[in-house]
């Protein structure tokens, strides 16, 4: 097979030419739609572009026309291939580009460039979909003012939208109309949007704090419309917090959303036309649980948020994706710790990094945050470029506090509005704008691999001095065998022998003695800045020996290891006055407390609780002065996937039966306390999101679950009764999984209830696919090869692949089984879908990624499966850049 091309970081060069407007005409029709293309091309001011070629890209196309300032090419003026379209020699002053293409939306299965959803015309471009819809520059570098103008049947696509302001529109002979929208603002080709459909709109306006009135718009099929109250609330409260944070202000009269069902991603950030995932938008009590309520809210909140990062200020190229996307992810992430819970926001994100992120860092798909090559740009929307991306700029707000990174965040948009620009830029604007000393830390967009920190401590009583010791290494990855120690961000502080936080004195040095205070109050955290490979802080005047609290609220994304011993972990579960590290405390023990049960289990020795631990959690589950939410992240075990991240070799089946014994003897021991915890916290009032509500089921629903493990009468009597009498999403399918948990009558009654009481109810359907998939029962995958063939699935529909297909995969015992049925599965089931939607399949195909994790008979049916599809003919470059690379 052809080999696709790899694009390296170091080749990037600057566009020979520019384009500053652009004008589209869309005539869009049921068999074809004609693209008119009109743009002003500049050369770049440089000797290399005097004899450069404009090379635009294209993909799918047909070209029908190519005129220079007026005059028709000829052909031998202009050469096309299957993905460019070049002009060996263009004017040099100024020209007009007018190109005419036809495209064929309703054929298009890959959701990418113009494509029907549900009988409306919707577009992707972000990263390379512009070049499906006409040849481009198709670059982020490439900035310019849009206008557009699209024509269709008035009866079908009574809604015609694209970015920017409404200027024009009216009927056309035919049945037709127009309408005509101008985008002020220069954008990339990526940020472009169209969409024309039988939509409705739930209306509502956004004073900013400077009294511009801003129309805010959620379309979707008009029977939806009363499911968008929930997406509008977050985006004023997104709008809101952006002014209040960051002195943020939205730029235009206009924003609209449309949701979708057929979406690959979660939602895209078009210039002020977001077009969403469905299940992103739509939500009511009964259909939608606190998680997707909480998936709205954050995600609404992104994709505003990227109006100034990533829309205003943009990547220069795809290699610095993690400008835009670590950058907003964060944004996001402070949005919904400042409407929800800091502590339980903060644990809910460093165990997604924990579960996804680690893995994907020692594994051979591991990149930096700013990769160096790719083949696929779409395969580098990862957990490292997000998620760890979040995790970079976070340490800056730790290092600098509030205010040095707010100053940081208004000279980066001083410096670079309307500009395309690199991390580096960032980078020197958080540093210019504070004066700070950033040591090494760009090194944190150059390697990969999660750094290991050790840390060790002694006490030295007669000189009343502490000091911590710490070592640092990061594992080599692909193409990365050796490493420079990073600058990390330890925050830290002392805890006396009552728990209670010491005043901080470090010995600099240069030997001096600095008592850190902040505005005359003594500092209980400091933030130590290790950025050799070993280093020492020595503190002084600590009257007795403390407990060190180490990496408070995760300040580095690193993989810390420290010499407190058990006793001292305690200590920090019941003391510690940072939350996070609290939980951590108790994380610590159970991560101990697992991989100890799991060699037991390996060596067929019999499981035993530690009753310290169960004594531990009991203290927490009973302690109703602590937020409830919390209580419930501390009574969540670590995730399969962070334990098998943890491992030497990867035991699936070890990890499952162990976590299932702990929950087990969790749920016999504090039977008493679920149960009472359950009554406590019901509740008839009604369904509201908030955190106080929120946390008060969630709380009742982990408790129910720890119970119906137990299956006893009485437990699942309990479940059917909290199922019967839900009176709403959350309630109701936290039942359903509770009673789900074993296999039996109950089971397939309550799975067949749901499915004929939401039947009519895709996103809800979707979850019901979800559940039997995800299932541990042996043999899953007989049911889930069953449920390919149910009237309701549909592998042209991303949200549903990625229910069945990747619930399955999440499943421990059932993907990983080792007659190698769930390789076998995944493996037929890519070469299927790969035909049709290259981008979705590539997701999915990721999951054999980390197959050298895991025993030799695993690793030799994953490479079978592997190889099988590699050898395939006429597979997509999406898909073989995760295989190859996971082969190599
Ligand atoms: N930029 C979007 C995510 C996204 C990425 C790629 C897409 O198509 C290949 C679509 C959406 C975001 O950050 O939300
Ligand atoms: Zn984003």
């Amino acid at each position: 097979m052809d080999v696709p091309k790899e694009y390296f970081l170091k080749d990037y060069k600057k566009p020979s030419y520019y384009c500053d407007t652009v004008e589209l005409k869309f005539v869009l029709n049921e068999d074809k739609t004609h693209v008119y293309s009109k743009i002003s091309v500049i050369r770049a001011d440089n000797e290399a572009s005097a004899s450069s070629p404009l090379v635009l890209d294209g993909s799918d196309l047909k070209l029908i026309s190519v005129d220079v300032n007026g005059k028709q090419l000829n052909e031998g003026d202009f050469y096309v291939d299957s993905c460019h379209l070049t002009l060996p020699s263009p004017p040099t002053g100024k020209f007009t580009l007018e190109i005419v293409t036809e495209i064929y939306p309703q054929d298009n299965v890959s959701l990418e460039g113009l494509y029907k959803s549900s009988g409306n015309f919707s577009t992707q471009c972000e990263a390379e979909g512009f070049r499906k819809i006409t040849f481009f520059q198709d670059r982020p570098d490439i900035m310019a003012k849009y206008t557009v103008r699209v024509e269709a049947d008035k009866t079908k696509y009574p809604v015609l939208l694209s970015n920017g302001n409404l200027i024009g529109q009216g009927d056309i002979e035919g049945g037709r109309h127009f309408a005509v929208w101008e985008d002020p603002i220069k954008k990339p080709s990526y940020l472009f949007a169209l969409v024309a459909g039988r939509l409705e709109s739930r209306d509502d306006t956004f004073v900013t704090r400077s009294g511009r009135k801003v129309t805010l718009r959620i379309y979707t099929p008009s029977e939806d419309l009363p499911k968008t109250t929930h997406a509008m609330h977050s985006l004023k409260a997104a709008m809101k917090w952006d002014e209040d944070v960051f002195g943020l202000e939205y730029d235009l009269d206009l924003y609209n959303i449309v949701a979708v069902p057929d979406f690959n991603m979660g939602a895209m950030e078009n210039k002020s036309l977001n077009i969403f995932n469905s299940k992103l938008v739509l939500a009511s009590p009964e259909t939608a649980t606190d998680a997707d309520y909480a998936a709205i809210l954050s995600v609404i909140g992104h994709e505003y948020f990227h109006n100034w990062t990533g829309n205003r200020v943009t990547c220069r190229d795809w290699f610095q994706l993690s400008l835009n996307e670590g950058l907003t992810v964060f944004r996001d992430q402070e949005f919904s710790s400042d409407m929800g819970s800091r502590t339980v926001k903060r644990i809910a994100d460093v165990s997604k990094l924990r579960n996804y992120q680690y893995a994907e860092d020692s594994g051979p798909m591991a990149h930096p945050v700013k990769p160096h090559s790719y083949i696929k740009i779409e395969t580098l929307c990862t957990v490292t470029v997000y998620e760890k991306g979040a995790e970079v700029v976070r340490m800056y707000k730790t290092l600098l506090g509030s205010q040095g990174f707010r100053k940081g965040m208004d000279l980066y948009f001083e410096r670079h509005d309307g500009q395309a620009v690199t991390c580096e830029d960032f980078y020197a604007a958080m540093k210019d704008a504070n004066n700070a000393d950033f040591a090494n830390f760009l090194l944190w967009y150059s390697q990969a691999g999660t750094p290991v920190v050790k840390a060790t401590s002694s006490y030295d009583a007669e000189k009343h001095t502490f000091t911590l010791k710490f070592s640092q290494e990061v594992p080599p990855t692909p193409g990365q065998p050796v490493k420079e120690p990073m600058f990390i961000p330890v925050a830290m502080g002392l805890l006396d022998s009552h728990g209670n936080d010491m005043p901080l004195s470090l010995v600099s040095h240069d030997g001096k003695l600095e008592t850190l205070t902040v505005g005359g109050q003594a500092v209980h955290t400091t933030v130590l800045r290790v950025t050799k490979k070993e280093e020492e802080f020595v503190f002084s005047e600590v009257s007795e020996k403390p407990v060190p609290s180490l990496l408070r609220g995760f300040s580095a994304p690193v993989r810390l290891e420290s010499d407190l011993s058990d006793n001292d972990i305690f200590f920090l579960l019941a003391h510690d006055s940072d939350e996070f590290n609290r939980w951590e405390a108790g994380q610590i023990l159970a991560r101990k407390l697992m991989l100890s049960l799991v060699a037991h289990f390996q060596q067929n020795k019999p499981l035993l609780l530690n009753p310290k631990f169960v004594q531990g959690l009991k203290t927490i589950l009973c302690d109703n002065t602590l937020d409830k939410e919390f209580i419930v992240k501390a009574m969540t075990l670590p995730g399969v996937g962070e334990m098998m991240d943890m491992m030497e070799v990867a035991d699936p089946d070890a990890v499952h039966a162990v976590r299932t014994f702990i929950r087990k003897e969790l749920a016999l021991q504090l039977k008493t306390d679920f149960l009472r915890t359950v009554q406590e916290n019901k509740s008839s009032e009604q369904y509201e999101f908030n955190h106080l509500n929120m946390a008060r089921r969630a709380l009742k629903n982990i408790s129910l679950a720890y119970l119906a493990s137990l299956e006893d009468p009485e437990c699942t009597e309990l479940a059917l009764n909290e199922y019967k009498t839900a009176s709403n999403m959350t309630d109701e399918f936290a039942a359903l999984v509770a009673i789900t948990q074993n296999p039996g009558k109950h089971h397939d009654q309550v799975l067949a209830h749901f499915y004929n009481k939401w039947k009519h109810d895709f996103l809800v359907v979707n979850k019901w696919f979800a559940l039997q998939a995800m299932s541990d029962v042996p043999g899953n995958v007989e049911n889930v090869m069953k449920l390919l063939d149910h009237p309701a699935f549909d592998l042209r529909n991303p949200n549903k692949v990625y229910s069945l297909i990747g619930g399955f995969c999440a499943s421990p015992v059932n993907f990983h089984a080792k007659d190698g049925s769930g390789y076998k599965f995944l493996a037929d089931l890519v070469l299927q879908l790969d035909k049709t939607n290259p981008q979705v399949t590539s997701r999915m195909v990721s999951a054999f990624s980390g197959w050298r994790r895991y025993d030799e008979t695993r690793q030799k049916l994953a490479k079978a499966q592997l190889e099988m599809i590699m050898s395939t003919n006429g597979i997509s470059a999406n898909v073989f850049e995760i295989v190859s690379k996971s082969l190599a």
